[in-house]
């Protein structure tokens, strides 16, 4: 059984709350200065490839010993076994959240109710792989017989946040014969840009969506088919243009997609988390199975060391605590990741939907509210734009914002010193947020400058930053698909760990259903001689002012 602990009921919580107050005024400025050895037990290698430091922040010893105790309390150890083991965790939709299966490269089996999933998940992989070969080899064939030279994925949420950030990420190892766009939101303006530039004899389109009913996917995908037909002008070259990635097998073939053109994936495959599946069918055709694969083995690696490092030294774990550190007991209401990376620019979109939709809970495990705060708001930019836009707010703004800085060491586009000049900024700002300026250096700084006593006493309070801002580091060796997909999977399982200790369903997402609901029971109330629901008089106000304003 899954554990169910009210975090705030047990021991450590109340000891966490203690500390709290104890250590909440030291400076880390003075905790490195007093302790040499902190970076190197405060930080952790992944492999060879992946260093985490998370030495920048607001702990000592006793802060993650009372940590870890906090999440053994809250049985994360025989959480992390219930996932891995294709237990029904996600209780509130009755199925198993297994996405670890569809990257498990290993011969062991994964079980879901009893039966090895595996074999299924390796025929699809080895579709993949024959079709996308066939796309990259130029055997695939538009309906004039010529090669596709044009990828358009038509999902969204987790149909499209996934493959499109993966996709960026890992353009240096796209076919150079190949582009490949995404199309999500449901504004015709996206898909009218893509097919803009599209040409239907070389372009297929890959419409995923789990349930195949979502409405945006379903519009925009009726527009591309449309569209291809208006040009093509026979039914039967769909099959050379469209596949599908879906669940529903009946609705993909009602849509008119052969369903040798389709590819599976499973209801225990979460939207969120299906990047694995063969819902990154676009980017495999993209940079090739063997890179598809690479990613995969990273975000395996990252699954075995999740399941098997101690507590102590568990990058996934660490993570989600110390997040829970400042969420929970400093009150921090946001957490913001900054990749200096710019191909990583989706990045903090794609962790938004990860951590937002599947933490973003008030019910608790047990049905109850929860009385404590879930999960921060989660933002960020690549750096180094951020710094010349939000980042004053990060360092001298009255509220804490926890930060991930992530870069890699190494480049794909070498030119001149772009690169390090980059990194030097990446290591100044978490730097400048954790020692800050301290009044007598702005003292001394502006009376070197020749400032006048009466202008420094002016300025000094403007020009001090207090620092002690707490960062992680995340260093990598270059952006490859194997430490994209170890990335990945770290913060799928931070964002695990966290969902565990605050005791809510992290795998559903009951809260966007709503407005789902709402939208279709507005959508023919817009049309001129639509009928008049009953509404608030702010939405009934504003639906009349859509028709006349349409009507003009
Ligand atoms: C993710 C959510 C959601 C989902 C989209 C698209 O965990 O379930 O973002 O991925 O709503 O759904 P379909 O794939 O069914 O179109």
């Amino acid at each position: 059984m899954f554990p169910r602990v009210d975090p705030t009921s047990t021991e450590s919580w109340r000891k966490l709350e203690e500390h709290y107050l104890r250590i909440k005024d030291l400076h880390m400025r003075d905790l490195f200065r007093e302790d040499p050895g902190r970076f190197e037990r405060f930080s952790i290698w992944f492999e060879d490839e992946i260093l985490v430091d998370f030495s920048k922040n607001r702990v000592v010893d006793e802060t993650m010993e009372l940590l870890i105790s906090l999440a053994r309390e809250c049985g994360l150890p025989q959480a992390i076994e219930s996932l891995f083991q294709g237990e029904p965790v996600n209780e509130t939709e009755g199925r198993a959240a297994f996405h670890v299966a569809l990257r498990n490269l290993s011969s062991e089996p994964m079980r879901v109710l009893g039966q090895d999933v595996m074999p299924q998940v390796r025929e699809v992989l080895e579709k993949m792989r024959e079709f996308s070969e066939s796309v990259r080899q130029g055997k695939w064939l538009g309906y004039t017989g010529k090669p596709i030279s044009h990828l358009v994925n038509i999902g969204i949420g987790g149909s499209d946040l996934g493959p499109r950030m993966v996709a960026q990420c890992l353009r240096p190892y796209g076919h150079p014969r190949i582009s490949v766009d995404f199309v999500s939101n449901v504004d015709g303006a996206e898909i009218s840009r893509v097919l803009e530039k599209s040409d239907p004899e070389t372009t297929l389109f890959f419409i995923s969506s789990k349930s195949f009913t979502t409405q945006e996917t379903m519009t925009n995908a009726m527009t591309a088919r449309k569209w291809f037909l208006d040009r093509a002008k026979d039914e039967r070259h769909i099959a050379k243009h469209f596949v599908a990635i879906s669940t529903r097998r009946d609705l993909v073939e009602r849509f008119g997609i052969d369903p040798r053109n389709m590819f599976v994936f499973w209801d225990w495959v979460g939207g969120r988390f299906s990047v694995w599946s063969a819902i990154g069918l676009s980017v495999c055709c993209y940079v090739g199975f063997e890179r598809f694969q690479e990613m995969l083995l990273g975000a395996h690696r990252m699954d075995l060391h999740f399941r098997n490092a101690a507590l102590e030294r568990n990058i996934p774990v660490i993570l989600a605590l110390l997040s829970i550190w400042y969420n929970n007991f400093f009150g921090a209401e946001t957490e913001a990741v900054i990749p200096y990376d710019q191909s990583m620019e989706r990045f903090p979109a794609y962790l938004q939907q990860a951590s937002m939709e599947s933490n973003g809970k008030s019910a608790t495990r047990l049905g109850r509210r929860a009385t404590w705060s879930t999960a921060p708001i989660l933002w960020g930019e690549p750096g180094t734009n951020g710094q010349h836009a939000f980042f004053q707010l990060l360092h001298q703004g009255t509220r804490l914002v926890p930060v991930d800085f992530l870069a890699p060491a190494r480049t794909h586009y070498p030119v001149g010193n772009h690169h390090a000049i980059l990194l030097a900024n990446f290591l100044a700002q978490s730097e400048a947020l954790m020692v800050g300026k301290t009044q007598e250096e702005v003292r001394r700084e502006l009376a070197s400058l020749g400032r006048s006593e009466e202008e420094i006493e002016r300025l000094f309070p403007h020009m001090t930053l207090e620092g002690n801002r707490p960062s992680n580091t995340i260093l990598f060796r270059k952006l490859t698909p194997w430490v994209l997909g170890a990335l990945m999977a770290m913060y799928e399982h931070k964002i695990f760990v966290q969902g565990v200790i605050w005791n809510i369903y992290s795998f559903d997402q009951w809260g966007v259903e709503l407005g789902k609901q709402l939208a279709k029971r507005i959508l023919p109330e817009l049309e001129e001689s639509g009928p008049q629901v009953p509404h608030d008089s702010s939405t009934r106000g504003l639906i009349d002012a859509i028709r006349s304003m349409r009507g003009s």
